[in-house]
């Protein structure tokens, strides 16, 4: 192979890796988030950036790690749900159900994520160590403290809806 067929080869792989790095990137930044609740609103990376920023630094496996994104509680405020105080009655009866792309899923009760019922963080992370997420973390985990165990940690967060539990209600 000729000096020159190798640059040429090298060029191509090299362009081949840029077009693939910018779409990974214009990929990431296209990713939403939904809240559903009785203001629903979808944020992009873009929004949750703009937002108030909550570090968390957590135990995982032995391993110390610290989170930076949005509290979950300011998410649940954007999007009408009670705070503190007038959280209370029947919305109290209400889960907030995380969902990541995969479907997987993890149940939670409302007040898990006020700041007026528990001390326990609970935030929609972006950023881990300073870096963005790992890709199958990406482009939103939730990370919460005082976890023995991290399988309510949902990776790709697509959605957080807040509904009432409807046996709960009668
Ligand atoms: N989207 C998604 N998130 C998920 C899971 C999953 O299967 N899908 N598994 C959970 C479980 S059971 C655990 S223990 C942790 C594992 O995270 P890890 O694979 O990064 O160690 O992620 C949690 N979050
Ligand atoms: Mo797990």
């Amino acid at each position: 192979m000729s000096s020159h067929d190798f640059l040429a080869k090298m060029r191509r792989a090299i362009a081949v890796l840029v077009a693939l790095f910018c779409s990974l990137v214009v990929y990431a930044q296209a990713a939403t988030v939904r809240v559903v609740g009785p203001r629903s609103l979808t944020v992009s990376m873009a929004d949750l950036a703009a937002m108030p920023r909550t570090q968390v630094t957590t135990m995982v496996r032995n391993q110390r790690i610290t989170y930076e994104g949005v509290s979950i509680r300011e998410l649940l405020t954007r999007a009408g749900v009670p705070v503190g105080e007038a959280l209370r009655g029947r919305d109290l009866a209400n889960a907030v159900l995380v969902t990541g792309a995969d479907g997987y899923q993890a149940a939670f009760g409302v007040a898990e994520f006020d700041p007026a019922f528990t001390d326990r963080l609970a935030i929609l992370a972006d950023r881990k160590d300073g870096n963005p997420l790992t890709a199958n973390e990406a482009p939103f985990q939730l990370v919460l403290t005082g976890e023995k165990r991290p399988a309510r940690w949902v990776r790709q967060v697509v959605s957080i809806e807040v509904r009432p539990l409807e046996a709960t209600r009668k």
